[in-house]
């Protein structure tokens, strides 16, 4: 039996509401349901039993100790017909990609095969087909600067994620508190 997992952080109930007012009808455009809000620390893809046994242990020994992450800015990844509408949150932050290199760090010594193209890290919003960027710029403009929360993050959590015609359905498998 295999799961496809990520790992990712939840965004705390309060911050998940936030984005239900910027939510312009778009065609082609599907928001996220509020409580799938995450952002995507690692994603894994296929494991069988075995492999996520030594991924649940190595997690656990992750030592990050809780930090703050301001919610700001929306964009756009995909160029002229963008696929994914985010939320940003900050540049750089220290902890944060402290945590990405010690769950990469985890998953690699599990022997397993984390996905490691550059950490770009945001809350997908939305998605897109067939969406042209001109569509989505006045969103964009609108809330490009916005300062939507200041995000607390106490936990990174493991998730198993299944495909279905209506987009993804994500599953906690692990929850594990920084400290
Ligand atoms: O957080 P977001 O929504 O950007 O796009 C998928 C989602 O990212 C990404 O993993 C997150 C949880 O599903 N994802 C899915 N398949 C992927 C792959 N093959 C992938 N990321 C990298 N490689």
């Amino acid at each position: 039996m295999f799961k496809r997992l990520f790992v990712g952080l939840e965004l705390p109930e309060g911050s998940r509401h936030l984005f239900r007012k910027l939510d312009p009808q778009i065609k082609g455009l599907r928001w996220l349901p509020p409580e799938q809000l995450h952002l995507t620390m690692s994603f894994i893809g296929d494991v069988d039993a075995e492999h996520e046994e030594q991924l649940r242990g190595n997690l656990a020994q992750v030592r990050v100790s809780p930090f703050f992450l301001p919610i700001t800015g929306v964009g756009a990844f995909g160029g002229e017909r963008p696929s994914v509408v985010w939320a940003g949150v900050g540049k750089g932050h220290p902890h944060l990609f402290a945590l990405h290199q010690h769950i990469q760090d985890a998953v690699l010594h599990a022997g397993l095969d984390p996905d490691l193209k550059p950490f770009h890290p945001h809350i997908t919003l939305g998605r897109a087909r067939g969406v042209s960027r001109a569509a989505l710029k006045p969103f964009l403009r609108d809330y490009q600067e916005s300062e939507f929360d200041l995000w607390k993050v106490t936990s990174f959590t493991l998730f198993s994620s299944r495909l279905t015609a209506e987009g993804s359905i994500y599953t906690v498998e692990l929850r594990q508190e920084l400290q």
